[in-house]
């Protein structure tokens, strides 16, 4: 009983589904909104914090009050939908409870000077959540990761194959057999792979390369 309400203490004075903690989130956390897309219950808008991040390396810090959820994270420079979002990773599978964090993820070159903004979508028990962060992308790789980028003990992830939470087999990558198709996919797994293996000091298993080229 004690020991309870000593771990809810730790958690968010609301108990969230999951919350964005770096980047810093467009706006206050709204739970009761976290379920609308696309940035729980906020607008996309560059007039708040704006985080300057490097397009060769950034984290992304999160807490989960779920214990097993899948992640997907995308990114945008649009304002109006339907966004163009493009995928940072392929769907992430995590489990544990409490801080979890991706280092080291990557976006295209092609963002530097670009505001943009990053998404989180939560695939949880009770649906889909939200949250987003306005950014503004530069050059380079950030060497130092923030100290908001913790990982719990026990907190596990791994690259699945598929890119959205609708389904795996939907028309992009999946089934197109070009060439182009191919090497953005190489490239795209070595970098996520690298991102994913730094959760939680090796006690996760990423998939091996070859499978996230399928
Ligand atoms: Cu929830």
């Amino acid at each position: 009983m004690y020991k309870s309400l000593a771990l809810l203490a730790v958690l968010p004075s609301t108990f969230a589904h999951f919350i964005l903690n770096y980047p810093p989130a467009l706006g206050p956390f709204k739970d009761d909104d976290e379920g609308t897309g696309p940035c729980g219950g906020y607008d996309i808008s560059f007039s708040g914090n704006v985080t300057d991040t490097t397009v060769g390396g950034f984290s992304v810090a999160l807490t989960s009050t779920h214990p097993q959820a899948n992640w997907l994270y995308r990114v945008t420079t649009s304002t109006q939908e339907p966004y163009n979002w493009t995928n940072i990773l392929p769907v992430v599978s995590e489990s544990g409870l409490g801080a979890f964090c991706l280092p080291e993820l990557t976006v295209s070159p092609s963002f530097v000077g670009q505001q943009a903004i990053i998404q989180v979508t939560q695939g949880a028990v009770d649906g889909n959540l939200y949250q987003c962060a306005a950014v503004k992308f530069v050059e380079g790789s950030t060497s130092s990761v923030p100290s908001a980028c913790t990982n719990a003990t026990g907190v596990t992830a791994t690259l699945t194959t598929q890119t959205s939470f609708d389904n795996s087999t939907s028309t992009s990558a999946s089934s197109s057999g070009s060439a182009s198709t191919t090497s953005s996919g190489t490239t795209a797994s070595s970098s996520a792979a690298g991102a994913v293996q730094k959760v939680a000091g090796g006690l996760l298993a990423v998939l091996p390369a070859a499978l996230l080229l399928l």
